[in-house]
């Protein structure tokens, strides 16, 4: 259900239910977690990639497969989705969600819990859970309204209308849209070029922008001054200053 696979320090996780535009099973979700977390143990690894099979990137939750399930709602998100958007969010890695068609339901949660979100052209996004009279799960009321706003969520979360590119890259749902036909070389490019920068330094910032979503600008004052002293203590620190002296590139990658 998940390929896995590495180009230079990059790995890319694939969601592989192709004939389902890649709706999640339990076995999607637990496997992409546990890969994750791999991905994060591995020293060769410097970023990760979430991408899709097919035409589709996540439909969200398979539909034919929660009927007769032993588990409430409540306990099947606590067992799946939950921990799998706080693998992501929790990565000491940049984790890149590469959205190469539909991203629909927890889909679009997915989507949206990267720290870097590339777009094709041909993309979209729909808060679809309002289609089948439900709540929007896995992040999507945190990541949303924190993008757009509460209004312009919410008329999403309503409406469930179908979100192209070029408005997801205007509403700041997306970083960045490629054509279709270059989409896979674009991202590995784009993740070569991130996992060139200094990689602690990178992991303290995610760790600062995260908590300060959810700070006061004291305690985000605060955190920076504790995780500034980690990033200036690292080699990587000493690296950008003297290369920046030595009026050449930093070489923040040490084998
Ligand atoms: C699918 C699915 C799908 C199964 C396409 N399941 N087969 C919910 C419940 C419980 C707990 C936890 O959390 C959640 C969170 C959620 O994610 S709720 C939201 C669940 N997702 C949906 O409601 C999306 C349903 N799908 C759609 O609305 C459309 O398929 C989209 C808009 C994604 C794509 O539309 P099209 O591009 O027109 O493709 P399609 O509809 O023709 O789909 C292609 C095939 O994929 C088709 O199968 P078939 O055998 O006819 O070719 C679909 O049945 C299948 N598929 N999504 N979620």
């Amino acid at each position: 259900v998940i390929l896995v696979s590495d180009q230079a320090a990059v790995r890319t996780l694939t969601l592989n239910r192709e004939h389902k535009l890649n709706a999640a099973n339990d076995k999607l979700l637990l496997t992409l977690t546990r890969e994750l977390e791999r991905a994060d143990a591995d020293p060769a690894v410097r970023v990760v990639v979430i991408t899709g099979a097919g035409r589709g990137f996540c439909a969200g939750q398979d539909l034919g497969d929660v009927s007769g399930r032993d588990m409430t709602f409540t306990e099947h998100l606590n067992h799946t989705y939950n921990p799998l958007i706080r693998t992501i969010r929790g990565l000491s890695k940049p984790v890149i969600t590469a959205v190469n068609g539909v991203a629909a339901g927890a889909g679009a949660s997915l989507a949206l819990a990267g720290d870097i979100r590339l777009w094709t052209r041909g993309a979209n996004l729909i808060e679809v859970f309002s289609n089948i009279a439900l709540v929007p799960d896995s992040g999507s009321t945190w990541f949303l309204p924190r993008l757009v706003g509460y209004h312009r969520a919410f008329e999403m979360m309503a409406l469930a209308e179908k979100i192209g590119s070029d408005d997801a890259l205007r509403l700041g749902l997306c970083e960045q849209v490629f054509p279709d036909e270059s989409f896979r070389a674009d991202v590995q490019a784009y993740a070569e070029r991130l996992a060139a920068r200094p990689a602690n330094a990178l992991k303290l910032t995610k760790q600062a922008l995260t908590d300060a979503l959810t700070s006061t600008l004291d305690q985000a004052l605060d955190r920076e001054a504790e995780l500034q002293q980690l990033a200036g203590d690292h080699w990587e620190h000493e690296e950008g200053v003297t290369a920046f002296k030595e009026k050449r590139p930093a070489q923040f990658v040490r084998e």
